[in-house]
């Protein structure tokens, strides 16, 4: 067993534009909550996003920030199991997936190993990821962020 730590406030991106996208979406927040030593402590609106730099469906993205014990490369292994509990495979890259788990945030923490680099390199460039961060914590995105990202066509979905 690893000492316990701290919690740490993290940001993970979701999304998924093959097969049963809402669930899936809706799935992973859960699993996410049940996941020992992590939590789901606020989660966005689910969106309806024009695919950017890939083809394939409209995608369903999400955000969630989560409160979390594990450790950054044990939390990417997490998204991980559950992609793949998801079914997703990766034929190649940026191909449409049952579910996509991307980490964007951990605290302040700034990570560049060969795994994972935090914060996510092109999140700030992606409507599909600003708009449902701003929505859960507006002070984590710059209204200069979103007014360069609003011709992407991104719809929350009801
Ligand atoms: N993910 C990608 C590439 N392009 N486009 C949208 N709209 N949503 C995504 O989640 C997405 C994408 C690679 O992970
Ligand atoms: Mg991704
Ligand atoms: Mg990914």
């Amino acid at each position: 067993m690893p000492a316990a730590r701290d919690p740490v406030t993290a940001y993970v991106a979701l999304g998924a534009n093959l097969g049963d996208a809402p669930a899936a979406v809706r799935g992973a927040m859960q699993a996410l909550h049940d996941a020992p030593g992590t939590r789901v402590s606020a989660r966005s609106s689910l969106y309806r996003t024009a695919p950017i730099d890939a083809g394939g469906p409209d995608y369903v993205n999400a955000v969630v920030q989560l409160s979390t014990r594990l450790p950054a490369p044990g939390l990417l292994d997490l998204l991980q199991k559950i992609e793949r509990a998801a079914g997703r495979e990766r034929p190649y890259h940026h191909a449409p997936r049952t579910l996509d788990l991307d980490l964007l945030l951990y605290g302040d923490a700034r990570i560049d190993s060969p795994r994972l680099t935090v914060p996510h390199p092109r999140m700030g460039g992606r409507a599909f990821v600003l708009r449902p961060l701003a929505e859960i914590d507006a002070s984590l995105v710059a209204p200069e962020a979103l007014a360069a990202v609003a011709e992407q066509r991104i719809e929350r979905m009801r």
